[in-house]
């Protein structure tokens, strides 16, 4: 890619799409362009297809979405579904009517099956049912990858997918209800510390197995992908490490200076019980991840409390659109 390349980033106001453009100007890239959500509705199809058009972008970076946690997606399937297969199909297919030749479409490793064999190789996709806590948000994922690889066969577009792992870091949301399970566990210990509160609780049993990586991490490698010639349709991205949700709280905990009890409330769900990524196609490119949980969590926990006296949190809605 270019250094003068114009490149799009939609979704720059959320986590991951922040952390793209942070990427991107580090590495020297100064023609970046952003709408805001009030600048450009991407649900509206004819509002994209304008943008396009005017802004004629070599290169589009595709991180908006409505996300949320275990808590968000199952109460709202629906909405997950509608809100990030409208966005997917008007962000990656308008880009190609309007002649936009390289796209790099971010979605997750939910996309593939509840009981995918471990770690979860690409070929794992539409290979058995999905997990149902967040069928609706992998379904859309999955229509915007299939998006992506049917205009790159029939098009010969340079239109191709990442799937990262379960993320955090900069710029995270931390609704106690609606978020991901590593802000949230940081907000829980955090908020029991000041309040020297005997009990923290939590949800499900603790028992499944997640992975983690650093945003910062997952940026570099939507660079690196980006700087391939012929890049891989779909390609996964994660840490290729995982813990119990239990061995991630008392972890939390002990990095925050919390000496709360956990208790587990076993009628929140468990989600899937393990998804680690196979990165080996990734790391066989030539990417590799380099912030470890412990010293990115470090950092993230002093994120937290600088946003908190800052008054700048994130998290008061439900479950934003990024
Ligand atoms: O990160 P998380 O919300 O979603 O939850 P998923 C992961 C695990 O943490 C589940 C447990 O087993 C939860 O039961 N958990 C324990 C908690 N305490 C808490 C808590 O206080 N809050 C939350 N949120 N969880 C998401 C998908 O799945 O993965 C998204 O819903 C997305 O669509 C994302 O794909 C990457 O890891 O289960």
């Amino acid at each position: 890619m270019e250094k003068s390349a114009k490149i799009y980033v939609a979704g720059h106001r959320g986590m991951v799409g922040s952390a793209v453009v942070r990427a991107l100007r580090a590495a020297g890239f100064g023609n970046i362009v952003v709408r805001t959500h009030g600048e450009l509705d991407l649900l509206d199809s004819r509002a994209v297809r304008e943008f396009y058009e005017s802004e004629r972008p070599d290169v589009a970076v595709i991180a908006a979405a409505r996300v949320g946690g275990i808590g968000a997606n199952s109460e709202a399937n629906s909405l997950f579904l509608y809100e990030n297969a409208i966005i997917a199909m008007n962000t990656v297919y308008q880009a190609a009517e309007a002649g936009v030749k390289r796209l790099l479409f971010l979605g997750s490793t939910c996309i593939y099956p509840r009981l995918a064999p471990q770690p979860i190789p690409e070929e794992a996709l539409l290979s058995s049912p999905l997990e149902k806590t967040n069928e609706g948000y992998a379904l859309a994922k999955i229509s915007g990858l299939k998006l992506c690889e049917y205009l790159r066969r029939e098009r010969g577009l340079c239109y191709h997918s990442l799937m990262p792992t379960n993320l955090y870091g900069t710029g995270d949301n931390y609704d106690i209800e609606h978020g991901h399970v590593l802000p949230t566990l940081i907000r829980k210990f955090e908020t029991a510390r000041t309040q020297n509160a005997p009990t923290v609780t939590l949800w499900g049993s603790g028992t499944p197995l997640r992975e983690f990586l650093h945003v910062d991490d997952l940026a570099a490698a939507c660079l690196f992908v980006l700087g391939l010639e012929n890049p891989p349709n779909l390609v996964n991205c994660g840490s290729g490490r995982e813990l119990s949700i239990r061995q991630l709280a008392e972890t939390i905990r002990e990095l925050c200076g919390c000496k709360s009890l956990i208790v587990w409330d076993r009628t929140r769900p468990d989600g899937t019980p393990r998804k680690l990524c196979d990165t080996s196609l990734i790391r066989s490119l030539g990417w590799a991840p380099k912030i470890d949980l412990v010293g990115g969590l470090r950092r993230t926990i002093d994120e937290y409390r600088a946003a908190l006296a800052r008054g700048s949190l994130r998290g008061v809605d439900p479950c934003q659109v990024q």
